[in-house]
């Protein structure tokens, strides 16, 4: 007689495993509910163990797939529940790159290691609360008596000049604040001017800034204004010349912190060279714009849950000063965990009913 012990999620899929393993024949000698708790989440999940039997090895040809690859699962696996499969299912669906699903899974597996199988459900809760927990958002403090001084930072066209807008008129308008614009941006045509039109509109004063000293006096010279500006222009992370002129302009005026500008539909690779270039240099968050020009957000999901970048803004369209927005930690969630697969996102509407999808 050969007797197998089955650990399953429910009866349906125990006697699943033991009909394609033992076969038609095998007998049920004994089944038993059983509840696991885990130690860090404390949470009880609930399984169920059943014993079969059969009085003679199952003929070879009944188990065609397991000969074939020459595989046997182990007794106490349910294939379609272990964790490593439901996990790069849900995270593949997410658009997840290779690096971030393995931080991730080591992460999930340090609350669930001592579980045989989890479940969609399991997976889901766990990754909404790891997320809750990493996305950073900055909250602005526009509070009386701060002093603003930001250089708006960015690959080219990423938004810099319109958001540094948008933020100008907010002081403004909506907190009473007094500032200046500034561009150090000479080189592409028509920047300063793009700038200039905005502060025109607004009544704000506007300066161009020939090198770093220019803008440090100009610093210097208006430290009672609770606001200065300072767009730069765009320039890639992959440029060598960068770093060196982003350093000096740092460096030179030092009460100078970056706001980074970066867009939602910059390729992943481009996304990573920046976060991984501007995290160097002292920086107030990011802000990133284009919300609304794309309906995938996987970009994102390595610098928000891997790099943990602080958000300050998203910018959600061109209009000045409406479009720009402070996200909350929930936003950002529901942007990122909007599922692209079909299948997975029916899973998800059944096990996490406090998921928001954009
Ligand atoms: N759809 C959309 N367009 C935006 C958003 N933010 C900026 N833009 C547009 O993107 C384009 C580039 O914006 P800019 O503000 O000039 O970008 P920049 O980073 O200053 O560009 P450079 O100075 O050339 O590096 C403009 O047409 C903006 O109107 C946004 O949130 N959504
Ligand atoms: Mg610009």
């Amino acid at each position: 007689m050969k007797i197998k012990r089955y650990v399953a999620r429910n009866m349906t899929q125990a006697l699943q495993r033991i009909k394609i393993e033992l076969g038609d024949e095998a007998i049920i000698l004994d089944t038993k509910r059983r509840t696991k708790k885990q130690v860090e989440s404390g949470k009880e999940i609930q399984y169920i163990e059943v014993t079969a039997a059969i009085d003679h090895e199952p003929e070879q040809q009944k188990r065609p797939d397991i000969e074939r690859n020459n595989y046997a699962p182990s007794e106490s696996l349910d294939l379609a529940h272990t964790p490593l499969l439901i996990l790069h299912e849900i995270f593949s669906g997410l658009g997840m790159d290779q690096r971030l699903q393995r931080a991730l899974t080591c992460e999930f597996l340090n609350v669930y290691h001592s579980l045989p199988y989890v479940s969609y459900k399991d997976v889901w809760d766990w990754l909404r609360s790891y997320c809750l927990k990493t996305i950073t958002v900055q909250k602005e403090s526009f509070e009386k008596g701060t002093k603003i001084r930001w250089a708006f930072v960015g690959p080219p066209g990423s938004g810099k000049t319109t958001n540094l807008a948008k933020l100008a008129a907010r002081m403004k308008f909506q907190f009473g604040m007094k500032g200046m614009l500034l561009t150090t941006d000479t080189y592409r045509l028509g920047a300063a001017h793009q700038l200039e039109r905005f502060a025109h509109l607004m009544d704000i004063p506007f300066t161009v800034a020939l090198d770093p000293n220019s803008v440090a006096k100009i610093l210097d010279n208006n430290t009672d204004l609770d606001f200065i500006l300072v767009d730069t222009i765009g320039r890639s992370s992959l440029d060598p010349a960068h770093k060196h002129e982003l350093g000096h302009l740092l460096g030179t005026a030092s009460q100078l912190r970056c706001q980074v500008v970066i867009s939602a539909t910059d390729k992943n690779e481009d996304i990573a060279a920046a976060t991984r270039f501007y995290k160097k240099f002292a920086t107030v968050g990011w802000i990133i714009s284009k919300m609304d020009a794309t309906k995938s957000y996987s970009n994102l999901l390595m610098p928000i849950l891997g790099n943990q970048i602080p958000i300050t803004y998203i910018s959600t369209g061109q209009r000045v000063p409406e479009d720009i927005t402070q996200p909350s930690v929930e936003m950002m969630l529901s942007y990122l965990l909007k599922m692209p697969a079909r299948h997975i996102k029916q899973q998800a509407k059944t096990s996490t009913p406090n998921r928001k999808v954009a």
